[in-house]
């Protein structure tokens, strides 16, 4: 985070836009949605300051109910976009929220080289583990036995795990956060954006209309029992035994994050200057 931050203390509502969420009632995004306006104030940061890129779904919807600057652009390219932006406009804070169909099934590849470019982006991923824009389709964190009326008896193929992947491609902060609790989901973004380099969160978010069950998750997220490490072989031991409920900074690394200037392809301006007619 380097953005220059308010004079005058912003409230989480004046990062609220006038637009009127279309969420059905109960969708666990309206919780991340206030936790992000709420992070934000923390922060201090002004919403000219801040941009907010997305793809496609029903969690991608989040830049259009914010004041702060958005690009709500197309299924599975969020992360390039905001790549792009944050690389050519480093005075940005530069969130990408996204879905778990967005972002780790046409979005998975950009996923791991994010990780592993390491370029200062907090990357929120509401994961309710199915399609929710497109009424009901099992996802890659979906369950292999989830069985729906799209995939009777499940699809029997083993879920994705994104935590255990961004790790291993590279990411610099991960955490796992929960809908059902708004304060602390605020609290972990906060922390995201203002650790150095890509920061990944994966906030649980019910889908109530497609996976009514997961309003069950109340009662099965839990605080993770261990404080966050920064060694990434014991990171990998805890998320390969996580049971997927285990909320909380998992890992935050110490990698220097991209930087443009830094880079024998030149800076952004000089790329520009060589280009212009
Ligand atoms: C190229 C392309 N392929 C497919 C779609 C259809 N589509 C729109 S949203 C979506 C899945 C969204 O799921 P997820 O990211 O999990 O978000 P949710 O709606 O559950 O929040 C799909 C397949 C599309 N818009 N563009
Ligand atoms: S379909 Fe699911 S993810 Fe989409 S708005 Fe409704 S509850 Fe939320």
């Amino acid at each position: 985070m380097n953005a220059p931050v308010a004079t005058v203390a912003l409230q989480a509502k004046d990062f609220k836009s006038d637009y009127k969420p279309v969420w059905c009632p109960g969708c666990g995004d309206y919780s991340v949605l206030t936790a992000i306006n709420k992070a934000l104030a923390t922060l201090a940061l002004r919403p000219e300051n801040v941009a907010i890129v997305s793809g496609i779904g029903c969690s991608s919807r989040i830049p259009a109910y914010t004041t702060c600057y958005g690009f709500h652009g197309v299924h599975g390219r969020a992360l390039p976009a905001a790549t792009g932006l944050k690389v050519a406009r480093p005075e940005l804070t530069v969130l990408v929220a996204s879905g778990d169909g967005d972002g780790y099934s046409i979005g998975g590849n950009h996923f791991l080289h994010a990780c592993r470019r390491n370029v200062d982006l907090t990357y929120i991923v509401m994961d309710n583990h199915v399609y929710g824009m497109t009424k009901g389709q099992p996802s890659p964190t979906t369950e292999p036995d989830w069985s729906s009326k799209l995939a009777p008896g499940g699809t029997g193929v083993r879920e994705f795990h994104p935590l255990v992947i961004a790790l291993a491609s590279g990411a610099n902060f991960i955490a796992r956060a929960f809908s059902g609790d708004p304060n602390g989901c605020a609290a972990l973004i906060a922390e995201a954006v203002r650790h150095p380099g890509f920061s990944f969160i994966e906030v649980l978010s019910p889908c109530v209309t497609f996976r009514p069950e997961q309003r069950a998750w109340k009662e099965a997220a839990h605080p993770a029992p261990v404080a966050p490490t920064d060694d990434p072989g014991r990171a990998a031991r805890r998320l390969m035994t996580d049971d997927g409920f285990n909320i909380g900074v998992l890992y935050k690394g110490s990698r220097p994050p991209y930087s443009a200037g830094a880079s024998k392809a030149g800076r952004v301006e000089d790329l520009e200057k060589a280009f212009r007619l």
